[in-house]
């Protein structure tokens, strides 16, 4: 049996993070792309001369041309710039509004049958995008944030209880990062809740609280340590746990970006739910009900989604 490839369009700190990532778990043959000449080649070569090493057997190569990221089984997509000083929210959603045009044309050229994992910010707009340009089944696309933000609050929260991070279990739902909305009953430290591990005095509701909005703020934090860039190596990890949960067909259980048709309430938009993985990309989305507080998080994570994608609509009239 050939081996899968996986191709990475975006070859930048993300980029190379999952292609030494994907190369250690020996998930198949790595393409990297990037709009830069050289470096994804560069990139490729040098983790190619790392594989002796650590001793996987992955074929990997860069390229500059959408060719060759042809019949690619899961397509990760982090290209585009991030925000730089003076730069507006709009202005980086339009910039990356036309990186998604080209990379969703790129990709339903190429690689059609793929399961595409946009990473790409402003996430959940872009995700939408991306799937629009691309004409994929909506099943086969899909964004990587909850994830993410889940790792950030699991890590915090067995960090404060000095337990393993294995036997933290945190549930998000919502858009990416500020107005993620944490389920604090669905979160458990052994299958004990948090808001039960709150009676028995594990921690305060305030600290908890504090904890919640770390985990919002967890990218930030990062951008204000590093100066310059944004995290990459917990956002790469999260996205190889997805493409493994496909390329495996391990049913796994993740918070991600998935296209909502009626679930929640909500049509034709992209949002961070529970959904099952597997080999038909997303297979199940995990419709909860949701308390009335969690409601009104729910509520302003999708207004604030819906007012980027409006602003994708008004620069993209075809979309
Ligand atoms: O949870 C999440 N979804 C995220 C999202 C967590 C962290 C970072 N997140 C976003 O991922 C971040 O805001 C960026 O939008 C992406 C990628 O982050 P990364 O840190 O990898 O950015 P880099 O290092 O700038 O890499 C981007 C690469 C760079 O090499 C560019 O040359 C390339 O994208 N690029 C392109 N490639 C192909 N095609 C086009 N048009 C293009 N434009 C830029």
């Amino acid at each position: 049996m050939a081996r899968n490839k996986i191709a990475l369009i975006g070859s930048g700190q993300i980029g190379g993070t999952l292609a030494h990532l994907a190369g250690l778990k020996e998930l198949g043959d790595i393409v990297l792309f990037d709009i830069a000449e050289g470096m994804p080649q560069g990139k490729a070569l040098d983790l190619a001369e790392s594989s002796p090493v650590d001793g996987f057997d992955s074929g990997l190569s860069g390229t500059n041309t959408y060719e060759g990221i042809e019949g690619a089984d899961v397509v990760i997509v982090t290209a585009g710039v991030p925000r730089k000083p003076g730069m507006s929210r709009d202005d980086l959603l339009e910039i990356n509004l036309k990186v998604m045009e080209q990379v969703g044309a790129g990709i339903k050229k190429y690689a059609p049958d793929a399961f595409v994992i946009c990473i790409t910010n402003p996430l959940d707009a872009m995700v939408w995008a991306l799937q629009k340009f691309s004409g994929l089944p909506a099943n086969k696309v899909v964004g990587m944030a909850g994830v993410l933000d889940s790792a950030r609050f699991r890590y915090f929260l067995a960090e404060e209880f000095n337990v393993s991070v294995e036997d933290v279990t945190a549930f998000v739902l919502g858009g990416h990062g500020d107005t993620m909305v944490p389920l604090t009953r669905y979160s458990t430290v052994a299958g004990v809740p948090l808001t039960d591990l709150v009676k028995m005095g594990w921690l305060t509701a305030e600290r908890l609280e504090e904890i919640v909005q770390r985990t919002r703020d967890g990218g930030a934090e990062i951008v204000g340590l590093l100066k310059t860039g944004s995290a990459f190596y917990a956002p790469a990890a999260s996205a190889i746990q997805m493409a493994e949960s496909y390329l495996k067909d391990k049913k796994r259980v993740l918070p991600c970006a998935a296209h909502l048709d009626g679930q929640y309430g909500q049509k034709d938009m992209y949002v961070g739910v529970p959904t099952v993985i597997g080999a038909n990309g997303i297979e199940r989305i995990i419709e909860i009900d949701l308390n009335s507080d969690e409601k009104a998080m729910f509520d302003k994570s999708v207004a604030s989604v819906n007012g980027l994608v409006d602003a994708c609509k008004k620069i993209q009239p075809a979309l």
